[in-house]
């Protein structure tokens, strides 16, 4: 008999529907309620990309993709899906329940994340094997996949594509702008954490693989908390590589962000084409990696190097 492991599949979660919003939005913020003002600033951005985020629906598609990649290669075991969120329900802790309810005794996790921070994909983790201890369930991280051969090869073709929509002649004005959720600085610094240096070897990867010219690194989406987050922010950077260097071609490589979803939708789609429509340049957005069949297997990949 083939033995079940559980595939835990970790992801940030996101309104099922509009009511949802305020305890989603609090829950994010460590329980404190936002003003007003605040959640109808967040409530008009998930109006603005049609009502809600795709980021319920395509978590979802992506776990079952890659359940059903690893079946494919594995002979010896049988994967099962467990859905476990950070910030609504089914809960990190929900899954991890579940998964003793159907008498999983070991599981593998992964977080719809490529790059390792302990703020990031530590935190997930870290409630993941809390939860599990309770019950006696062994669990296996990984912890990163940006670096995986199919992940870049993703990114190089979507950029490659792209570079097609823009004269041959013009591509020495073109930059690729590679970000990443932004994180406060001051944590980030003091831990000596990986996720800029992860960022910027991605962007290294990008450049050696790809046939772009030009690249920056930057960073999205940051939070109101009045301290520094790591920058610059990819619509300052925009700018300033417009004053610095006229480039006339802007493509944006969300790469710490796995699929589109509020932060994609707006923050770069609405946001940085804002800049660029007042600079007069063109902004670009290949497609996020959703369910590709390269960024599936990347993650199977590195899951063979855990289990
Ligand atoms: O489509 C959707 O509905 C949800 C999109 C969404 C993703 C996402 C990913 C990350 N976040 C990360 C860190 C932070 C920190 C704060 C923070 C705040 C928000 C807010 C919304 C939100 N995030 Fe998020 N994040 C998404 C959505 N995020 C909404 C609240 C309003 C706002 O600030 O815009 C600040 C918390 C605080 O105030 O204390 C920190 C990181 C990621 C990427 C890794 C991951 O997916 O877990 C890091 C998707």
């Amino acid at each position: 008999m083939t033995k079940t492991i559980g595939l835990l599949v970790m992801a940030y979660g996101t309104p099922y529907q509009e009511s949802d919003i305020e305890a989603y939005y609090t829950d994010i913020r460590h329980g404190k309620k936002p003003t007003d003002e605040e959640l109808k600033d967040l409530k008009d951005r998930y109006q603005f990309i049609g009502g809600l985020s795709p980021l319920a629906n395509t978590t979802q598609k992506q776990g079952e993709a890659l359940c059903d990649a690893l079946n494919q290669d594995y002979d010896d075991v049988e994967f099962k899906l467990y859905i476990g969120l950070k910030h609504i329900h089914p809960f990190i802790e929900d899954a991890v329940q579940s998964m003793h309810e159907d008498g999983i005794d070991e599981a593998v996790t992964v977080v719809l994340a490529p790059h390792y921070s302990s703020f990031s994909v530590g935190a997930y983790n870290t409630r993941a094997q809390k939860e599990a201890d309770k019950f006696g369930i062994t669990l296996k991280h990984v912890e990163h996949y940006y670096q995986q051969p199919k992940f870049i090869q993703y990114w190089t073709e979507k950029i490659n594509e792209t570079l097609t929509e823009i004269p041959k002649d013009e591509h020495d004005k073109t930059v690729l702008v590679v970000s990443a959720h932004s994180l406060p600085k001051g944590l980030i610094e003091k831990n000596n954490d990986p996720y800029p240096n992860e960022l910027k070897h991605t962007a290294e990867l990008l450049e050696q693989h790809s046939d772009i010219i030009h690249v920056a690194e930057g960073w999205q989406s940051e939070g109101n908390t009045g301290t520094p987050w790591l920058g610059p922010d990819v619509q300052d950077l925009t700018k300033s590589l417009f004053n610095e260097h006229g480039y006339k071609h802007y493509i944006y490589t969300p790469v710490g962000f796995v699929c589109e979803h509020l932060e994609v939708l707006y923050d770069n789609d609405y946001e940085c084409k804002v800049v660029c429509d007042a600079l007069g340049v063109h902004y670009y957005r290949p497609a996020m990696p959703n369910t590709d069949p390269l960024f599936i297997g990347a993650i199977v990949d590195e899951i063979k190097n855990v289990y």
